[in-house]
């Protein structure tokens, strides 16, 4: 069997499927780096500089929430080693900062207004701890640190997922700690079976850099190999390096997942796509970054190529020193809400008709691709160019298609190609190549056109359509 067989039955897990259907979702560097300026600490920065006067944990949630994000990871304790909650395994925490007198807990607060607002919640507990002296003696740092997550997984609710660096500055001299992932894993896996191990694990895959890029053609399936912690912190970043977020793609392959790049290979896993990028050049909130706030343009950009092309966006927004959303990050999430709501307003399908080359069954018919519940198309085994043909009934104008599969049965689509009717004649709009979870073919131009036909050129195994969509853009 060819590896493209072998990765067209290859299909996420319960988890992962319900994480990918997020699609948009927040990251917050928040910590000991908000109060000392500095994007990694060294872990020897005294608790009491961690003067947080005030926390508005409701302000961020509805931050976040109008830019249309669904969920929310924060980051409990970053490589400085300062924890955000009262961790009983350590005395480098909030409980002996001056906020609300040694009494407060960050995770708690942040955690209860997510849900408050009908945000999930998710915890970044970095492996790399600064302050710690058990860190570097195997073992022991082994234990404090599950013992660590076993809190922020058993105290804070539901968790949806567990982000974990790759990152690590420790070299020739410094100490060098021999991470036990499968016992990491395990506490999540016992403690939160629904959370999803992000980056330096097993569920979700890092896009390989910090700058928003994504690859054209982003697969779902890749060799298992690209999800060995140490193979993601190779490519990660190792020094305090300002520029690092720059790259724009490392040393990680342009092309993971086509024929051509996993020919020969036996062992594939569903490992999906997450983008994580700040709204800011920093990834903590640094005053002096206040007017290089990213555009709407470019976000909405990230927005497109990220969540249009097969992959999550994890969009870090840094809260500031007052304990809130500084205000040029929060007036551009909110523009960025409002601009997704113009750009995707009604689809304009709903009522569409729709016939396709072949239908596997009734169960499969093509109209199942209109509506949206879980019922998806699914071309016949001996259809080896399936088409679709879409009529709105009347002569209609849109300028985006949002094409889904039905990646539940894997991803197949490999490549496909969009055309409307003109004059007796199909005039091609383009062509593209995944669609796996979400593929936005947004057209610079509006077009007009009865009926829209889509031709699947090339596909692993059944091609499936969970869902198409066309939308008209509202102008201010
Ligand atoms: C990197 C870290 O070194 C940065 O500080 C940040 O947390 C980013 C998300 O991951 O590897």
């Amino acid at each position: 069997m060819e590896a493209y067989q072998i990765a067209a039955n290859v299909t996420p897990s319960a988890r992962q499927l319900q994480w990918q259907q997020l699609e948009f979702y927040a990251f917050c560097h928040f910590g000991m780096n908000t109060f000392t300026d500095k994007e990694w600490g060294n872990g020897f920065t005294p608790p009491s500089l961690f003067d947080l006067k005030e926390l508005d944990a409701d302000q961020w949630a509805k931050a976040v929430k109008a830019a249309g994000m669904r969920g929310l990871i924060l980051t409990c304790k970053h490589h400085d080693g300062f924890c955000l909650w009262p961790s009983a395994y350590t005395d480098y925490s909030v409980k002996n900062s001056p906020f609300r007198d040694g009494k407060g807990d960050v995770v708690r607060e942040v955690s209860d207004a997510c849900r408050r607002n009908g945000l999930k919640f998710g915890v970044y507990l970095s492996p790399w701890d600064r302050h710690e002296p058990t860190y570097g003696q195997g073992e022991a740092y082994n234990t404090f640190y599950k013992n660590q997550l076993t809190e922020l997984l058993t105290n804070y609710g539901d968790i949806f997922a567990v982000w974990l660096d790759g990152a690590c500055g420790e070299g020739k001299n410094g100490k060098v700690q021999q991470y036990d992932w499968q016992g990491y894993y395990a506490v999540v896996r016992k403690l939160q079976p629904d959370a999803v191990i992000a980056v330096s694990g097993p569920d979700v895959r890092w896009i390989g850099n910090e700058a928003g890029v994504c690859r054209k053609s982003e697969w779902s399936v890749v060799p298992a190999r690209l999800s060995i912690s140490e193979f993601v912190a190779a490519h990660s970043q190792k020094t305090d390096d300002r520029k690092f977020a720059k790259k724009k793609m490392n040393s990680m392959s342009l092309d993971l997942g086509s024929r051509k790049a996993i020919r020969g290979e036996e062992d594939l896993i569903w490992y999906p796509a997450e983008v994580d990028v700040s709204i800011r050049p920093g990834w903590f909130y640094h005053k002096n970054e206040d007017d290089k706030v990213k555009s709407l343009k470019k976000l909405f950009q990230i927005y497109l190529s990220a969540v249009g092309g097969n992959a999550a966006l994890l969009l870090n927004v840094p809260p500031d020193t007052t304990g809130r959303i500084a205000a040029p990050d929060a007036l551009a999430l909110d523009a960025l809400g409002r601009m997704l709501k113009r750009e995707f307003p009604r689809n304009l399908l709903e009522n569409a008709h729709v016939r396709a080359t072949s239908e596997l069954d009734d169960d499969h018919a093509a109209t199942a691709a209109l509506r949206s519940d879980d019922d998806y198309w699914q071309a016949a085994a001996d259809d080896a160019r399936p088409e679709l043909v879409f009529d709105f009934g009347e002569v209609t104008a849109f300028d985006s298609l949002i094409l889904q599969e039905n990646i539940a049965t894997g991803q197949q689509i490999e490549a496909f190609d969009v055309y409307i009717d003109r004059k007796n004649r199909w005039k091609k709009l383009g062509k593209y190549t995944v669609i796996g979870y979400k593929r936005i073919c947004r057209f610079k131009k509006t077009w007009q056109a009865k009926r829209i036909r889509i031709v699947i050129r090339a596909c692993r195994g059944k091609a499936t359509l969970l869902r198409v969509q066309a939308f008209r853009r509202e102008t201010v």
